[in-house]
């Protein structure tokens, strides 16, 4: 299997001008990521500083353009002609080919159809809902990553103003185990690297990460760094194809269609094995005296004690919970150990989503610290994030409990109190709602009812809201999963002209750049996501102490002016997000200069762990086909991991499929299994693939109805969607 360069071009044309025609689709490809351009809403992978290729995009994101630009629209007569019900019954690829919402649309109470209601009737309805509540904290406000800077601050200045820290984010069930183990570990929860560093890097652990798919443009930096001699090794359970090959789509060499080997490499961990292989690792080179002395005397807390638990941590069982032959480890410890150890590592939600998630990742950093391999050229940690403005979003405040000096800075700004207590993420979101304690839900974007695990649990809660609230592009099942009342206001996307505004976003390496759509709004009735927002703030509270909601709104550079205000790190906000490529947010760790509260990089020390099955029983993964952007389906394919048609489908080790008595693509029947209870998901495939054996994976969000809502990941609250203890039958 190769992952090749000719196929992904020919896919992304096709999909670009199939759905958005052909010149609403070039003129917003070769928009995507250019300087003056705007930024791809796929992932949240850098471009490039200096010069730009043409075409600075990839598949995937001409995907995700192909399914926001088209041109196709629907409004009241698609409202009047479809039931709630009938929409229900239809496929997630479905609702995301019928078209961009092109007005705001009402669910009355009791009623079976959305209707159209002007803008001022549908805030209308939101300050009657929020008035009536006994207190701020029964509303919940979730972001999901996409939202621009802009967009994002005046949110948080409104949901606080309102009186409540009830911010939940997609992050929380992203990477929000890697910013608290960062924090903890060095003091920042960003990474540490820049796309330079790639390049003066020899050694790239990949880990947990599937960038083949999720983020196609960093297998251009890897082809880069391989070529300037790096290696790069896979840390994975499952053979990735866009890991063990990779052609440029761009290069002459990738028309061809030969691929350049790019994993040097590839160590198939268990689901959840990582801890205790880098803990062998780190085991390794303490024992060849590899360490960098210097750099943990100066640097470094709580080092003595990592090294005895590593002296005390026995080879068998770090072979046994890793699934790696020490031999193996030690060879990856010795390549570690060799030259100026420039290592970078990179990760994403294979590490993210497990019990011990922030254990796991401290482990990674202790691997790092002993090195000494952050804060110099060619080093440093690199949580690979999703959403393009995800870490943007929290910059600007998206948190359910900012620190005190950000909420001084907002009260100072704004005049108004702003309060400490701390809100609830998504996990206790859905628990609030379950239980009456929270009445409005309202989103500024994402997909909550498909995203969040224990899809029917989820779903109760949210049907016993008063009013769910979307402001949106598409039509998504959490516009049909509803309360009493619900409301679907329909946004300008990322490609879109915004009245010759441009916002800005945060990259994963703290680039902060501007993004400006070019194309013709998909419907008149459209308003960018800030003017959602001031008008909604507006009705909802009046302008209050210094803020003026809709003057603010008005003209971006305003709200750019009160993020310097607020924000560290943005002096000269207007002028420097206007030079070619914008700038890079400070980042302490980089410097070696530790926020933690004893001011050094500090070692964790944590019993070694993973999470294990009842015999016979399999740990499933909840994973990202090619073919999606999370709940967005645009297709049935995964082409790298040679599917083609199909979601319904749990990937097995071929002698467990013997073993179950199941043929290839037969039937079987999964159960999940916690504390209270069995969750069950019927008929899906059984599929053959390059994985070790007591392990499964089956897609995201299908298999969400197997994650119990209990199941999280310690400290950072993440829902444990890499983890799942399930029993598999034959159907
Ligand atoms: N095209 C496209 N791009 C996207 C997205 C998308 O859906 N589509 N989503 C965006 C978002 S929000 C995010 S967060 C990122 C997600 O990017 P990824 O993290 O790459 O996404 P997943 O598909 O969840 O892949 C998880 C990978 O981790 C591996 N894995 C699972 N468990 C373990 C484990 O215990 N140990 C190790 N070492 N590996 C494990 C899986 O085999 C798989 O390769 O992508 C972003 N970019
Ligand atoms: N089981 C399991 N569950 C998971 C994961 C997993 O790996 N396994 N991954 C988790 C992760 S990493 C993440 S980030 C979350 C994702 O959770 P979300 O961010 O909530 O979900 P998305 O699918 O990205 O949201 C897509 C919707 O956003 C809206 N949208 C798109 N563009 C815009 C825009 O520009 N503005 C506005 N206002 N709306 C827009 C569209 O209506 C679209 O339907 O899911 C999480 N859930
Ligand atoms: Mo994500």
């Amino acid at each position: 299997m190769q992952a090749a360069g000719t196929p992904a071009v020919v896919s992304s044309l096709q999909h670009v001008f199939g759905k958005a025609g052909v010149v609403r689709g070039t003129k917003a490809l070769l928009g995507i990521n250019q300087a003056g351009g705007f930024d791809c809403p796929s992932c949240a992978w850098p471009d490039p500083d200096g010069p730009r290729a043409v075409a600075e995009f990839c598949e995937n994101g001409a995907k995700a353009i192909a399914s926001e630009a088209m041109s196709r629209t629907i409004g009241r007569d698609f409202f009047a002609a479809h039931s709630v019900a009938e929409l229900m019954a239809e496929s997630d690829a479905w609702h995301d080919l019928q078209g961009r919402v092109a007005e705001p649309m009402v669910l009355r109470e009791g009623a079976t159809h959305y209707e159209p209601l002007t803008w001022d009737e549908a805030f209308a309805i939101v300050v009657d809902e929020l008035r009536e509540l006994d207190s701020p904290d029964e509303a919940l406000f979730y972001t999901s990553g996409r939202a621009s800077n802009e967009a994002a601050f005046l949110w948080q200045m409104f949901v606080r103003a309102f009186g409540t820290n009830n911010l939940p984010d997609c992050s929380n069930m992203c990477h929000e185990s890697s910013g608290l183990a960062l924090k903890e570990a060095v003091g920042v929860g960003k990474g540490t690297v820049t796309l330079e560093d790639f390049l003066e890097a020899n050694v790239i652990l990949c880990v947990g990460q599937n960038p083949g798919t999720n983020h196609p443009r960093m297998l251009s930096t890897l082809e880069e760094a391989v070529a300037r001699g790096a290696r790069v090794v896979a840390v994975n359970p499952l053979k990735e194809a866009g890991l063990l090959g990779f052609a440029h789509p761009q290069h002459l060499r990738g028309i061809l269609g030969k691929a350049t080997p790019l994993a040097s490499s590839y160590l198939q961990v268990k689901v959840n094995g990582d801890m205790a292989l880098f803990r062998g690792v780190a085991k390794a080179l303490v024992t060849m005296g590899a360490a960098d002395a210097g750099f943990i005397r100066e640097h470094g807390s709580g080092y003595e004690e990592y090294r005895s638990l590593l002296e005390a941590s026995p080879w068998v069982e770090i072979e046994d919970l890793s699934g790696i032959g020490r031999d193996a480890i030690e060879e990856l410890a010795l390549l570690l150990a060799e030259g100026e150890k420039r290592l970078i590592t990179c990760w994403a939600m294979g590490l993210t989503q497990h019990r011990n998630a922030v254990a796991t990742i401290r482990e990674i950093a202790n691997l790092h610290l002993l090195l000494g391999a952050i804060g110099r050229p060619g080093a440093g940690l690199c949580p690979v994030r999703g959403h393009s403005n995800v870490q943007g979003d929290r910059t600007m405040g998206i948190f359910e409990k900012m620190p005190e000096p950000f909420l001084a800075a907002l009260e100072k700004q704004a005049g108004v109190p702003i309060p400490r207590k701390h809100g609830f993420d998504t996990v206790d979101s859905l628990h609030a709602m379950h239980e009456g304690r929270a009445k409005v839900f309202i989103a500024l974007g994402g997909n909550f009812a498909q995203a969040t695990p224990d899809s029917d649990f989820t779903a109760a809660g949210l049907r016993k809201c008063r009013l769910t609230c979307h402001i949106a592009t598409k039509l998504n099942r959490s516009h049909l999963i509803h309360g009493q009342r619900a409301l679907i206001l329909p946004c300008l996307g990322r490609s879109e002209a915004d009245g010759g505004r441009f916002v800005t976003t945060e990259n994963s390496m703290g680039v902060v750049q501007s993004s400006e759509g070019k194309l013709t709004p998909a419907s008149e009735h459209l308003l960018s996501e800030p003017d959602i927002v001031a008008r909604m703030a507006e009705a909802v509270l009046g302008d209050v102490g210094s803020i003026r909601w809709r003057w603010l709104a008005e003209d971006y550079d305003r709200l750019r002016a009160w993020i310097e205000a607020v924000v560290p790190g943005f002096e000269n906000f207007n002028a420097r997000v206007r030079q070619p490529g914008g700038f890079y947010l400070p980042n302490a760790a980089k410097e070696r200069v530790w926020n933690t509260p004893n001011s050094k990089a500090n070692f964790s020390s944590a019993p070694l762990d993973s999470f294990r099955t009842s015999a016979g029983r399999f740990l499933l993964q909840t994973l990202r086909s090619h073919d999606q952007f999370n709940t967005t389906i645009y297709g049935l394919d995964d082409r790298y991991r040679g599917i083609s048609g199909m979601r319904d489908i749990v990937f097995l080790n071929p002698e467990d499929l013997a073993a179950l008595g199941v043929k290839p693509g037969g039937r079987i029947d999964v159960t999940s299994h916690w504390t209270d209870g069995e969750r069950h998901l019927k008929g899906f495939r059984a599929i053959p693939y390059d994985m070790p054996r007591g392990m499964a994976a089956a897609y995201f969000p299908e298999a969400n109805v197997l994650v119990p809502v209990g199941h999280v990941a310690e400290g950072s609250n993440t829902p444990a969607s890499k983890s799942i203890e399930v029993s598999i039958h034959a159907a």
